[in-house]
C-alpha cells in the first residue's frame, strides 16, 4: 500500500493516527503540495492529501473514509463504536465545515480578501466553547474513552492552538478543552505519526522527474540569466559537454559523493517532458550505472521546484 501524506496537514495527521491505531503501515510518500507528483495526481486528480492506494489499485482520497477503512480492518479500542451516530456526524461536519473555515482565515488572513483574522478566531472559539461543554464531565468528546471523532478533530484544534499558543492557553473558560488538547499533544501516538517512518521533513521524489543538485549562488545566477549552465560541482556545461542529472533513486548517493560537505545545496526538480527535444540521454558512467545527461542549457521552465536539499532520513 502507498500512502501520500503531508506531515503538518491535519487531514493527513488524522489518517495517520487511524492507520497507526489499526496497525497498518503503508509506505509513505511525503508530498510537497506546491509540486505534486504525477503518481498522486493519477491516483486522485483532486490533488489533496491524504491518499491511500492499495496494491490492487483501490484508492481512498478522503481522510475520514481512510480512517474508517483502517479502523474497519482493526479497531482495538473501539474508536468506531459510535461512528455514524447523528452526534458524531454533527461534530465532524462542524469541524470540517465552519471550524476549518474560520481556522484558515484566522491563520492566514492575507490569503483571503477583506478578512479580519481576529473575527475568525472569535468564531472558531465559539465552536470550541461548544466542544468544551462536552469535555466538562468526561475526558473525551463521547465519554471516558477516545474515539474516531476525537482523533478527527484534535489535529485541527492543535493547529488552532499552534497559531497563538499563549492566546489559546489564556482562554480561562476553555480549561477542559485545553486538557483534552494537552493530552493529545503529549500522546505517544501523535509523536509517532509526526516522525519518520510515518512522516518526513523531506518530500518523496517521484521517479517520473529528474533532479540536479546546484550550488545556491549558481542557481541564483541562473535565475537572473534565464537558464542554468552548470554541469556539476566546479564544472560548467561548456567544459563537460552536458549537465549531470540524477534519477530519484540516485539522488542521495550523488549528494553524499559530491556535496555533503556544503552547508546548503539546492535541489532542482526537473520535468523531463519540458527539456529540449532529443537533448536528454541516459548514458552509462565508468561504473556501469546509467545516468541522465542533458546536452543543452537547462531551461528554467523545466524546473518544477528549487528547494533546499535534505538528505534521506
Ligand atoms: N476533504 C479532504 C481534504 C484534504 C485537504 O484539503 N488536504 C489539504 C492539505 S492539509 C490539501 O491537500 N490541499 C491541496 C493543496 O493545497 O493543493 C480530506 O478530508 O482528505
Amino acid at each position: 500500500m502507498i500512502h501520500y501524506s503531508f506531515r503538518r496537514c491535519p487531514y493527513a495527521i488524522r489518517a495517520r493516527l487511524a492507520l497507526l491505531q489499526a496497525g497498518l503501515h503503508p509506505q509513505l510518500r511525503e508530498v510537497d503540495l506546491k509540486c505534486k507528483p504525477p503518481e498522486l495526481l493519477s491516483a486522485s486528480s483532486k490533488g489533496t492529501v491524504p491518499v491511500m492506494v492499495s496494491r490492487d489499485g483501490f484508492v481512498i482520497d478522503e481522510s475520514l473514509e481512510l480512517m474508517r477503512w483502517a479502523l474497519g480492518q482493526r479497531d482495538p479500542d473501539g474508536w468506531l463504536e459510535s461512528d455514524g451516530s447523528p452526534e458524531v456526524e454533527a461534530l465532524l461536519a462542524q469541524n470540517d465545515g465552519p471550524f476549518k473555515h474560520h481556522l484558515d482565515r484566522f491563520r492566514y488572513p492575507d490569503r483571503y480578501d477583506n478578512t479580519n483574522g481576529a473575527d475568525h478566531r472569535e468564531k472558531a472559539l465559539e465552536i470550541l466553547r461548544q466542544w468544551n461543554q462536552r469535555l466538562e464531565h468526561y475526558p473525551w468528546l463521547l465519554g471516558s474513552r477516545p474515539s474516531l471523532v476525537d482523533m478527527a478533530l484534535l489535529p485541527f484544534v492543535r493547529q488552532f492552538r499552534h497559531s497563538d499558543p499563549e492566546g489559546f492557553d489564556a482562554e480561562l473558560d476553555l480549561q477542559p478543552l485545553q486538557r483534552w488538547v494537552q493530552r493529545f499533544l503529549s500522546s505517544q501516538a501523535l509523536s509517532v505519526v509526526m516522525e519518520w517512518p510515518w512522516a518526513s521533513r523531506q518530500r518523496w521524489n517521484s521517479p517520473s522527474w529528474l533532479y540536479h543538485l546546484a550550488l545556491t549562488d549558481e542557481w541564483q545566477q541562473a535565475k537572473r540569466q534565464g537558464s542554468y549552465e552548470r554541469s556539476t560541482r566546479g564544472r560548467s556545461l561548456q567544459e563537460e559537454g552536458f549537465i549531470h542529472l540524477s534519477s530519484a533513486h540516485q539522488l542521495d548517493a550523488t549528494y553524499k559523493r559530491f556535496y555533503s560537505d556544503l552547508g546548503q545545496v539546492v535541489l532542482l526538480t526537473i520535468d523531463p517532458n519540458q527539456l529540449p527535444v532529443n537533448q536528454l540521454k541516459h548514458e552509462p558512467i565508468p561504473s556501469g550505472e546509467t545516468f541522465p545527461h542533458l546536452y543543452a542549457p537547462l531551461p528554467l521552465t523545466a524546473v518544477l521546484a528549487a528547494d533546499r536539499y535534505r538528505s534521506a532520513p
